[in-house]
């Protein structure tokens, strides 16, 4: 266990109607590499923190997470959920062929599961099987299997019990997930950013969601890095560090950008681009992963921000964000040096020349008396086909081995992102005409009124798993369906 820090108190309003004005107590704490950071929420400011991370030894890693209210967040403590005790979680660090054993104990008071996003592994048994139901008290062992063929890659986990699941992300229950290996990049540092957002009552509580809320899927007024407010990733003029970006919001659609800057993205989804990509501006829908490689030229504060981006709005409930939000700052400073150039090819796989089948699903929203992921009404439904989830229902079947094409379509005026568990896709065409990456991926936005045509092999493994929409109201709700490969 952490020491406690010892506290002193500061009093810091977000900005917003509404907003509680929330007394922050800030404090020096330390992390588990051992070094002392003065953290704080109220603090913005502080350097960039990394999660604690357990790193797999041996072909082996094995690891106990307990999930509890009670987490440090945003360097204070609050009542927000952690797995052991903070948010995010400790990282997570395989290598290709490993076994990932985690003992999650469930301290909170509904039930909960894990889910391992972005690995390629068995959905069955001890797997990453989101049917497996882990109730207050008890405990469960999973047992993940990374193939010895797993690309290198960011990935993350998080709670996936169908009901409970944006509320328990929200709440603060994430980690990141790096599979280790492959080829070695020229940069200095390797940064995990893991982006997260909530809403804290006074009392440190996480604040209360209404039914208009989880409707559109829910936005947090708090939005942390590495569970930092607006924390600061120090750099020096000329060298290069990788950031591992992860959208681990409920809802949230993050369009980051770096002032003065570009981001050159390396891999989406924990799988690497055919070479490095510019960008301005990245779009990372909740579950989605960006690497890039950033490299100041020269001295200065510039900020990371995520800029509006807009959902639809066609319900008539207007998007949470209403302006530019500060992630972090990078504060370059010190002598220059000239670090070597990215390559200038990497890694990627290529897509499945062709598929063997075709298949349709829809995301739809209707008017219906559904009920919402804590039993309350809902004005809206989410369904799958038209069929709310019912996991004993069996909505698709695909025969193992095949590749298939699937056009997801959204007949709503909200975008919702489509995530298929287990197995990556990479998007052929979109309705909006957005280029695809061209390489495989695990969530992908499908525009209001729109489609994305979708290219699946089926070949790595056989089991029985869910796809569903990643604004995590909406899969609560009900907007889920299983899979079974055979
Ligand atoms: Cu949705």
């Amino acid at each position: 266990m952490s020491p406690r820090p010892i506290s002193r108190r500061r009093a810091l309003v977000f900005g917003g109607a509404g907003v509680a004005a929330l007394a922050v107590g800030t404090a020096g704490w330390i992390t588990t590499a051992g070094s002392t950071s003065a953290g704080g929420p109220g603090a913005a400011g502080e350097p960039l923190a990394r999660p604690p991370e357990l790193t797999a030894r041996d072909g082996r890693l094995q690891v106990e997470l307990v999930a509890a209210a009670g987490a440090r967040l945003a360097g204070q403590d609050t009542r927000a959920l952690g797995f052991n005790g903070s948010s995010p979680g400790p990282t997570l660090r395989v290598r290709p062929g490993d076994e990932l054993a985690v003992r999650l104990t469930n301290r909170l008071d509904q039930p909960t599961n894990l889910h391992t996003h972005g690995l390629r592994v068995s959905p069955e048994g001890n797997g990453d099987n989101p049917f497996v139901r882990i109730d207050p008290g008890a405990s469960f062992d999973y047992r993940i299997l990374v193939p010895a063929d797993h690309p290198p890659g960011t990935h993350w986990y998080h709670p996936h019990h169908h009901g409970a699941v944006a509320d328990q992300l929200f709440g603060g229950l994430a980690g990141a997930l790096l599979v280790d290996g492959g080829r070695a990049l020229p940069v200095d540092d390797d940064r995990l950013l893991l982006v997260t957002d909530t809403t804290l009552a006074t009392d440190g509580t996480v604040a209360p969601v209404g039914p208009p809320e989880r409707m559109f899927g829910r936005e947090g007024r708090l939005v942390l890095v590495n569970g930092q407010y607006r924390p600061v990733v120090p750099a020096a003029p000329g060298r290069a560090q990788r950031w591992r970006l992860v959208n681990g919001c409920t809802s949230r659609v993050l369009a980051v950008r770096l002032e003065g800057h570009t981001l050159q993205q390396i891999a989406q989804d924990g799988t690497f681009l055919p070479s490095p990509a510019p960008r301005q501006q990245l779009v990372l829908a909740p579950g989605n992963r960006a690497d890039v490689v950033v490299q100041p030229d020269r001295a200065g504060r510039f900020t990371l921000i995520a800029d509006p981006y807009d959902r639809g709005s066609g319900m008539g409930g207007a998007p949470a964000s209403t302006g530019p939000v500060p992630l972090a700052t990078l504060v370059v400073d010190g002598p220059a040096a000239v670090a070597p150039a990215l390559p200038a090819t990497l890694p990627a796989e290529p897509p499945p020349a062709s598929a063997t089948a075709t298949r349709s699903t829809s995301f739809r929203m209707g008017m219906g008396g559904m009920r919402g992921g804590r039993g309350d009404a809902m004005p809206m439904s989410f369904t799958v086909d038209g069929r709310a989830y019912d996991p004993d229902r069996d909505d698709q079947i695909v025969a193992a081995g095949t590749v298939e094409e699937w056009t997801v379509t959204n007949t709503g005026p909200l975008a919702h992102p489509f995530h298929l568990h287990v197995w990556p896709f990479t998007v052929v065409a979109a309705s909006d005409g957005r280029p695809p990456l061209g390489v495989p991926q695990d969530v992908v936005l499908v525009p209001p009124g729109g489609w994305v045509r979708l290219r699946i092999p089926f070949t790595t493994h056989t089991g029985r798993s869910v796809y569903h929409c990643h604004i995590l109201d909406h899969e609560d709700a009900g907007m889920m369906a299983t899979i079974t490969v055979r």
